[in-house]
């Protein structure tokens, strides 16, 4: 036992922002550092992401609940790291893979698994009197920390908008600003222009799942049109100040006949159709940024959609690549996509994530950390976009506290730290 030795962990079940059970753990060193960390949780899952264990008893909410991933964080899992070095993450993150010993972290839940993750840096980087963003700089031995540029929600349609719109995410990215502070204030005028338009329009400001608005356009070129008007009426650019990205998520619409089922236009697409509508978008609109154009398992699709478009639009996957190294070398092998979500839930760990990251870079592929569409107060994921200097961030809208609470954790960031924002000189 050092004074860095992990001395206990607890598992909870709270609540994340759609009122679903979620983990957080809490771990205290020997020195009586601590750490807490809560666990976010998806909507438009891909298939092969890490594996979030629900109790299925349907008596109590509604089956979600997560209080076997608790007990095996209360029980195994704390039995088996207890006097582990909470300085070695990379051996704590191993050593609880091979505790659950399934890829997908079936036994002990990827939810258990993360939260204890996660909670070990904090503690870790109190225990250095660090912040947490040095601490994961620290890890991946990255000399330079970076504010990331968000990108933000703005309007909202699929699984996030009970199928409002066929498109899941219309996301505002902020160009010209030169640092998070004032990224933050021109993504504040589009998100209460974009209300304005809508009252306008007689179209419904109800909050979407992420904060934004959900107008419920009949196609996802009227959600561009709509979009454009709320930038111009913020008193900026479209395509000069503010640019846009969009996540199609388009494996939450194709069916089984392998069609594109664009339902609230009443489509059915083949993927090069979709290609060719996307294309048409990226002409028509300053579309920058395109995330899941296509399903998860499409890949010659994606490869023709990367050959079409990848030299000057970013192509993100998300589903495709489920922060998953595995799924992430076979796309850099197939020339599929330029740029990788990371979700540290589809991952499993922090140390797989950092790994994808790493992977990411070193193929030049974008990186853009993301939140989940189920988020809790936990600002994790900022630190970690500052810390990784990813570049980009993805948090939902300007709205909700799950939400701010990461810009502001990027505001406090910024405020103490010599970090540059991305694309500033360092
Ligand atoms: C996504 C995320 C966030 P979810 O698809 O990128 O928008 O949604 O967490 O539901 O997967
Ligand atoms: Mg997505």
């Amino acid at each position: 036992m050092t004074l860095s030795s992990i001395q206990s962990v607890v598992g909870r079940q709270i609540l994340d922002s759609r009122g679903r059970p979620t983990v957080e753990v809490d771990v205290s060193l020997v020195d009586g550092s601590l750490g807490r960390a809560s666990v976010p949780s998806g909507a438009s899952t891909g298939s092969f992401e890490a594996h979030e264990l629900r109790d299925g008893d349907a008596t109590r909410f509604e089956g979600l609940g997560v209080l076997k991933a608790v007990s095996n964080i209360n029980n195994d899992i704390a039995h088996a790291i207890s006097g582990m070095n909470a300085y070695d993450q990379r051996s704590l993150d191993n050593f609880l893979r091979e505790l659950d010993g399934t890829p997908q972290l079936k036994k002990m839940g990827a939810n258990a698994i993360l939260g204890v993750s996660i909670a070990v840096c904090r503690a870790a980087a109190n225990s250095l009197k660090q912040p947490l963003y040095q601490r994961i700089a620290d890890l991946l031995q990255n000399p330079t920390p970076q504010m990331p540029r968000p990108m933000v929600n703005i309007f909202s349609g699929g699984l996030h908008a009970g199928r409002g719109m066929d498109i899941q995410d219309f996301l505002a990215i902020p160009v010209r600003a030169q640092s998070i502070d004032e990224a933050i204030h021109t993504m504040s005028r589009v998100r209460n222009a974009a209300v304005r338009v809508c009252q306008k329009m007689g179209l419904p400001t109800l909050l979407a799942d992420e904060g934004g608005l959900s107008p419920g356009c009949a196609s996802g070129k009227d959600a561009l049109i709509l979009l454009c008007k709320a930038i111009e009426m913020a008193g900026l650019t479209p395509g000069e100040d503010v640019v846009i990205a969009i996540d199609v998520a388009a494996a939450a619409f194709k069916n089984a006949e392998g069609h594109y089922n664009l339902a609230r236009e009443g489509k059915q697409l083949s993927s090069a159709q979709m290609i060719d509508m996307l294309d048409a978008w990226v002409k028509e609109f300053p579309l920058v940024s395109i995330e899941d154009g296509l399903d998860e398992e499409d890949w010659s699709g994606w490869q023709a959609l990367t050959l079409r478009l990848g030299k000057h639009v970013q192509l993100v996957g998300d589903d495709l690549f489920t922060t998953n190294p595995i799924r992430l070398q076979k796309g850099i092998d197939m020339g599929v996509a330029n740029g990788v979500l990371v979700k540290v839930n589809q991952n499993g760990t922090l140390t797989g994530t950092l790994d994808v990251i790493t992977m990411a870079k070193k193929n030049g592929y974008s990186t853009i950390i993301s939140a989940r569409s189920g988020e809790t107060e936990d600002p994790f994921i900022a630190d970690l976009a500052v810390g990784s200097s990813a570049g980009q961030i993805k948090i939902g809208s300007l709205r909700t506290s799950s939400t701010v609470s990461k810009y502001n954790q990027l505001l406090r960031i910024e405020a103490a730290s010599n970090a540059p924002y991305v694309g500033t000189n360092q």
